[in-house]
């Protein structure tokens, strides 16, 4: 009995002086390790009479049970200790300048895609517009019948099309082959609606990845598109023109760039016109600007009275105009990228060499 109190009282002592958790191990080992004291009180069970192997053998595995739980508690002590004194000795400061040897290397950049639809949408919104955004897969409805494309139209054939299995009640669903269904799904909201018969103006840009079964070496499967939306009563086919005019010389950066406005067809705008700005060719290289040849840049229209109506909107009431442009495409024009697959390498000498100081950024 003497020997169990002292070892007890001896251990625990010694679990509460242990500074360290090395200290805390030796102390361990002293006490329950292969030759500790309460592992020598153990051995002298086997020499025991029954009843007192019993009697004893409960309060030597007690003692044990008591050493574990201070072991265990001290540990944590001494653990959070650690840590403690662990952090204020690796404590960095984060609002130092980074190393100057670093170099070019050391700096992420831009990449053309986000930093053009920056500018895209930094022009757009000093006209008014804001940025709308929506899900990369699609019911088919959204993607093509909101939009006045019946289903036998080419732009539904499966080669064009990237389809996904269906929802469980049967939707089929797509990878958005554009972001159209995004302004459909904007006119379908009901805050929307509700601002719209208050007299207000939507005014929207749709910047995202596009999906379309195409390879080669002036398409990617994905690619980038804005396209443009804006609904009220009285926007008409002149406000397309002057908004188109002063956002393609805004962003090419040429005050009197010619545009010149050729009729076209998209299933969802009627009229339509796909808009061409005025280029030339010197030695090869092209310069955007008055010149001799026509770059085409843009598609657009007067909202399809059907996409009104399929909408929610009355086009009795309700008329606008969308546009949309491959990013992409304006990236390569206006920042001479020559080669489109280059986009999606991941190499970085391109990056570095393409790509945009977080400092020039628009944002
Ligand atoms: C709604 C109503 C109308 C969006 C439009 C175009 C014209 C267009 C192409 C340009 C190059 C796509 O990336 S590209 O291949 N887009 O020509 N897009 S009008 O019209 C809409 C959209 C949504 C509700």
């Amino acid at each position: 009995m003497d020997d169990l109190s002292t070892i007890r009282s001896e251990a625990l002592d010694a679990v509460g002086k242990a500074a360290d958790l090395a200290a805390l191990d030796a102390v361990r080992v002293a006490a329950l390790g292969k030759k500790g004291s309460v592992t020598g009180l153990m051995k002298t069970l086997g020499g025991m009479a029954p009843d007192q192997r019993r009697e004893f053998g409960a309060q030597v595995n007690q003692l044990k049970g008591e050493i574990e739980a201070a072991l265990d508690a001290r540990k944590t002590t001494l653990g959070s200790a650690a840590l403690a004194a662990k952090l204020v000795s690796e404590k960095i400061d984060v609002s130092l300048p980074t190393r100057p040897d670093f170099g070019q290397a050391g700096h992420g950049t831009l990449h053309p895609i986000g930093q053009v639809m920056d500018e895209v949408a930094a022009i757009f919104g000093e006209m008014g517009f804001t940025w709308a955004e929506g899900p990369d897969i699609e019911d088919d409805w959204h993607n093509f019948s909101a939009l006045n494309i019946p289903p036998d139209h080419p732009a539904r054939q499966m080669q064009d099309t990237f389809y996904l299995p269906s929802r469980a009640d049967g939707t089929p669903m797509v990878l958005r082959t554009h972001t159209s269904p995004v302004q459909a799904r904007t006119m379908l909201n009901k805050d929307v609606q509700k601002m719209l018969a208050y007299g207000g103006a939507l005014r929207i840009i749709v910047p995202g990845r596009t999906f379309r079964i195409d390879n080669d070496a002036t398409h990617t499967p994905m690619f980038h598109q804005v396209e443009g939306l804006v609904i009220d009563r009285t926007t008409h086919m002149g406000h397309l023109k002057g908004c188109l005019v002063d956002f393609c010389r805004a962003f090419f950066e040429v005050d009197d760039l010619p545009l010149r406005f050729r009729p076209s067809y998209f299933p969802f705008t009627e009229p339509s016109a796909e808009v061409d700005i005025g280029c030339s060719w010197k030695g090869g290289e092209l310069k955007i600007g008055a010149g001799d040849s026509w770059l085409e840049i843009l598609g657009s229209g007067m909202v399809h009275p059907n996409v009104i109506a399929n909408c929610g909107l009355d086009p009795a009431v309700y008329q606008g105009f969308a546009f949309g442009m491959g990013v992409d495409r304006i990236a390569m024009l206006k920042y001479g990228i020559p080669d489109l697959r280059n986009f999606f390498d991941s190499d970085l000498r391109w990056l570095r060499h393409y790509g945009f100081s977080t400092l020039e950024s628009v944002r």
